[in-house]
């Protein structure tokens, strides 16, 4: 019988649940449970230009960013993927200004999550790839609920991340600190098959570097000669395309550097380190790249506030460790 190359994500994260013989099928259950979730979203973006659900609600969320339909839709659909399952002590959501308890009637775990449920979400209306993006620590409060502390822990203590793109086809790429796994879903059978086995983000010369050009006025000194050395390089495209899971992607599978700095008019940038910066620095660094904000780890940084933002230069390792030479230099950061 000819060895099946098809490699569903249950099947993978099984095979990699008994690498840990002290696993207890828990992480096994919440990477599923998040699958789940993505495809439910999935369908749903797929059909955004045909159902009543583009444009907005009318509403804007706590950064004062309008709030789409979808937007609402993908943050109730993982978090009712999630609320029952007995493995969560918390949540903590873009879309929410306060920690998600679990709800009462409900048995709490060990682990907190924390995501975005649909970043990007500007490109909606103009079928451009949109993501989600999640981040798994464990709880390190004491008592049966989950508080802040929970969520408020340095990167370098998650013990997974990930995210879902919504493109040309969906795909889940996560990590749980011992490589990068990229699935795409097979919607006629509805199961994510692994089709990017253990990513490295290439130093090939298809690198591209990613920024929004339009802020260049407001950029500090140091990054705009930053910028300067990139271009004199003469072997980066430039690619942006505002999403930035999409951008992120493109940068894990292709090499290069994604950037959203500091400027005068975002002091501490517009990502935010919890669900953003943070799980896709861990992705990084498991594919063999490197994230800071300028000049720090972005795994170092201990988070003070549920939404806070950061700076990121995030992608290939000499890239971001040159922009830390420009910037290092630069006290304001
Ligand atoms: P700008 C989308 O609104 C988002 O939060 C990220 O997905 C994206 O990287 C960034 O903002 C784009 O911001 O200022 O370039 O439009």
């Amino acid at each position: 019988m000819k060895e099946t190359s098809v490699v569903t994500l249950a099947r993978h994260v099984v095979e990699e649940e008994r690498k840990h013989p002290e696993a207890t099928g828990a992480f096994s259950d919440i990477i599923h449970d998040i699958a789940l979730a993505a495809k439910v979203i999935s369908r749903k973006v797929n059909m955004a230009g045909l159902v009543d659900i583009l444009g907005r609600t009318g509403e804007t969320n706590l950064h004062g960013d309008s709030v789409q339909k979808l937007d609402v839709f993908a943050d109730e659909v993982i978090f009712k993927a999630m609320d029952h399952t007995g493995h969560l002590c918390c949540m903590a959501s873009e879309e929410h200004p306060e920690v998600i308890p679990i709800p009462e009637r409900f048995p709490r775990g060990k682990y907190v999550l924390l995501y975005d449920p649909l970043d990007g979400s500007t490109n909606i209306d103009v079928n451009v790839s949109i993501g989600t993006i999640f981040s798994i620590h464990r709880k390190v409060s004491d008592g049966d609920h989950g508080c802040l502390d929970d969520c408020l822990q340095v990167g370098s203590r998650q013990l997974a991340a990930g995210y879902v793109v919504y493109g040309s086809s969906t795909m889940l790429v996560y990590t749980s600190g011992a490589g990068v796994y990229g699935f795409t879903l097979d919607p006629s059978i509805g199961e994510f098959l692994l089709s990017h086995p253990n990513i490295r983000i290439p130093e090939e010369a298809s690198r591209t570097y990613s920024i929004n050009e339009s802020n260049h006025p407001r950029w500090r000194p140091a990054q705009k000669r930053y910028m300067d050395h990139l271009k004199a390089q003469g072997d980066l495209s430039s690619r942006y395309i505002g999403s930035l899971v999409a951008d992120f992607h493109r940068t894990l599978l292709k090499g290069g550097i994604f950037m959203y700095p500091a400027d005068s008019k975002s002091p501490k940038g517009k990502l935010r380190l919890l669900y953003e910066a943070s799980p896709l620095a861990f992705i990084c660094r498991e594919a063999g790249g490197a994230a800071t904000d300028g000049r720090r780890n972005i795994l170092d940084l201990k988070p003070t506030e549920l939404h806070q933002k950061v700076p990121l230069y995030i992608g290939s390792k000499d890239l971001v460790d040159k922009a830390g030479d420009f910037l290092s230099g630069d006290s304001e950061i």
